[in-house]
């Protein structure tokens, strides 16, 4: 772990659709237990691994971070914990795309079908043979539809609420067209929705933070169904159609009737690079199991090296 009095952490970089993927394969400190205990041992006592390498000099805003970790749940290749600018997330999807392609590289995995475990539960990913993944997603559904919240800039706005591996407030006809020319108006307004949920109390089921904004446009041609813009939680938008967000818009077009199980759905990102994705009821209520596919590229790989000395050697934090 360290060499010459320096620590160093070895990583893997990919970007799915766009979004970038840092996935830390070595030099962290032992975890134990659940993937849920996993993450908040790494919350509250190495949060200086999601820093140092997401934060600037060596990140930026926009990259998710993963640690690749060891899990007591059987059948699974590995576990993963996913964090952001600023903190930690309970699924990504289009990360879990990432780590298939990198365990791949690694020469962990090949071809079929493989578990991950993660905080929000076990997920398949199925590595195919063009290196396009499939993730077989936890269940999703619509929690509320027609929810209007009033913000503070852009008046009233209403969308469903919607988990899928993360809580969504899914919005058509409102805010500016989805565009890529629009992402400054569509950062402003996604921001705006974000704070008013929070501060008019309107969460999730058992009061889960409504903390990814979706709004969805018209496809620029017929290779979609949908464009979205999607606003994370760290206050960075995603730059590939957002899997759990791909996994939430599912369940809601299946709660209301107009997705058929086993139907294919194509999301289109604010790049116009596509997820596609279809469902299959869980037999429990409006529940469904969706499964989203895309691809990545493996396009980095470094030893991060923590000087001591070095005043930004857990990232720039004001
Ligand atoms: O693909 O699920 C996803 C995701 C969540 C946050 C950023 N990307």
């Amino acid at each position: 772990m360290s060499s010459n009095s320096y620590t160093t952490l070895k990583i893997i970089d990919s970007h799915t659709g766009g979004e970038p993927t840092r996935l830390i394969t070595s030099g962290v400190p032992a975890l134990s237990g659940s993937m849920i205990e996993r993450r908040q041992q790494v919350a509250v006592h190495h949060d200086w691994i999601r820093t140092s390498t997401l934060l600037e000099p060596r990140g930026f805003e926009a990259m998710v971070g993963a640690i690749l970790t060891e899990t007591d749940t059987p059948d699974c290749v590995a576990g993963a914990i996913f964090f952001n600018n600023a903190g930690y997330l309970n699924m990504c999807i289009h990360a879990t795309i990432g780590i298939a392609v990198t365990l791949k590289y690694m020469g962990r995995i090949s071809e079929g079908s493989h578990k991950i475990d993660t905080p929000a539960g076990v997920v398949t990913v199925h590595l195919h043979e063009d290196e396009s993944v499939s993730v077989e997603n936890v269940p999703s559904y619509r929690y509320k539809s027609g929810v209007e919240v009033q913000t503070v800039n852009h008046g009233a706005v209403k969308g469903d609420i919607s988990w899928g591996g993360n809580w969504f407030f899914l919005i058509e006809g409102y805010g500016p067209e989805v565009k890529f020319s629009n992402k400054e108006a569509l950062c402003h307004f996604t921001i705006d929705v974000m704070n008013s949920l929070e501060s008019s109390g309107i969460k999730g089921a058992n009061g889960g933070l409504v903390d990814h904004i979706e709004v969805f446009g018209a496809p620029d041609n017929d290779e979609a169904d949908s464009k979205n813009f999607v606003m994370c939680s760290g206050g960075e938008y995603d730059r590939s159609p957002c899997g759990t967000g791909t996994s939430a818009k599912l369940a809601a077009l299946y709660d209301k009737g107009t997705l058929k199980p086993g139907q294919l759905w194509r999301q289109a990102s604010i790049l116009n690079t596509v997820f596609t994705g279809s469902v299959e009821p869980t037999g429990d209520g409006n529940k469904v199991i969706p499964t989203v596919s895309g691809k990545a590229w493996v396009n980095g790989e470094t030893t991060v090296i923590i000087n001591p000395k070095d005043p930004f050697k857990f990232g720039i934090q004001q």
